[in-house]
């Protein structure tokens, strides 16, 4: 495949490198270390503040989009007063002929909504599932009128748009140079995430209060009254807060864990915690629900059980022992590398460009 020259425009709800865009700042970083390292050029075009090393980064002045997971099914488009999202997009449209592909992370309704005034054709990486009518509509007439040009992370995603469309499904992938793989198992479970509701810790505190093994847990207080609570609730329970870790610290910290516990409460959209246990050699026990059921399979590279049930979570722990920790290592390293994730990428390019002389 010839090389492309592609511009990224970031998520328009925080500046890249502030951890407020979430998982698409490690997404929109991976994928385009994954497209330069097979000689793509990638610009990056993101708003004021942003910090992106070794990529030209293009910084857009303006005021932040509201998160769409914090409006309603029913919440209008509404865009700030000199709204960044705007300005990125006016940018875009002035250097678009500069490019071969648009590469869209927003979730916001402006991208897909000007989607058919560009002449430089746009692909959309859907970050979220269906969280507002507004944007599923804009979604689906994007995927509607130029095929092919909507990717996602998992089919549980895509699935939660119930009008359904065509997609690609990119999944995702990561920098395993930066995770060690640890053989040998200590003597604790370990729990990944933002504590907040939606991620469901009470259950993995009381699976593993059932089995005395003690839980670490890692990731931002986002409910300090939900962690609070769940202190108030489980006072027995052997836990201990590990705090919000680097990559660096995380995946040292994480590595001796006997297995990953992922008890989401709503439809992840992927479940990158995931892949980082499993490059370290964790097997991952979670819910058979949304992307953590399809990067994991169940009695290979961990258990997937019912969700809610943490009956069936207990269950799991007490078979970690069938699972391979070198086999989990491994299934990283096939389907979820930096040269895993641009496999795909250059793949979904080559269906948006296949008019085009590409090859
Ligand atoms: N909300 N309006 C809006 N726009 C985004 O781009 C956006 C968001 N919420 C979350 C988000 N992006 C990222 O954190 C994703 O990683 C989920």
């Amino acid at each position: 495949m010839r090389s492309l020259k592609l511009l990224f425009v970031s998520t328009s709800v925080g500046a890249l490198g502030s951890g407020l865009g979430g998982g698409v700042e490690l997404t929109l970083r991976n994928l385009a270390i994954a497209l330069h390292q097979r000689g793509h050029s990638v610009t990056v075009v993101a708003p004021d503040g942003s910090k992106l090393e070794s990529f030209s980064l293009v910084e857009i002045v303006g005021n932040l989009q509201t998160t769409a997971q914090s409006q309603g099914r029913e919440a209008p488009i509404t865009m700030p007063s000199n709204p960044v999202i705007g300005n990125l997009w006016s940018y875009v449209r002035q250097v678009q002929s500069c490019y071969d592909l648009i590469l869209n992370f927003a979730y916001d309704w402006l991208p897909f909504y000007l989607t058919p005034f560009f002449t430089t054709p746009i692909a959309h990486l859907v970050s979220m599932g269906s969280l507002s009518d507004a944007m599923d509509q804009a979604i689906l007439d994007v995927a509607d009128s130029f095929p092919n040009t909507i990717a996602v992370h998992s089919h549980a995603q895509a699935q939660t748009f119930e009008m359904g469309f065509t997609y690609f499904n990119l999944q995702n992938g990561l920098d395993l140079s930066q995770y060690q793989f640890c053989l040998e198992a200590g003597d604790f479970l370990a729990w990944v995430g933002r504590i907040a509701p939606e991620k469901g810790l009470e259950d993995a505190v009381q699976a593993a209060a059932q089995t005395g093994l003690p839980l670490k847990i890692f990731g931002v207080i986002q409910d300090a009254a939900y962690w609070q609570q769940i202190q108030t609730d489980y006072p027995q329970a052997a836990m201990e807060w590990m705090g919000f870790l680097s990559t660096q610290e995380l995946q040292k910290a994480l590595g001796p864990a006997q297995a990953l516990l992922m008890t989401p409460k709503w439809v992840e959209a992927f479940g990158n915690v995931a892949i980082e246990a499993l490059a370290c050699g964790v097997p991952v026990i979670a819910y058979r629900r949304g992307g953590p059921a399809e990067i994991i399979q169940s009695g290979y590279s961990g258990w997937l059980v019912e969700p809610d049930s943490v009956e069936e979570l207990v269950q799991a722990i007490h078979k970690i022992p069938q699972i391979s920790r070198t086999i989990c290592h491994r299934e990283a390293e096939m389907h979820y590398s930096l040269a895993a994730l641009g496999d795909r990428a250059e793949a979904w390019f080559k269906l948006i460009l296949q008019n085009e002389a590409i090859d």
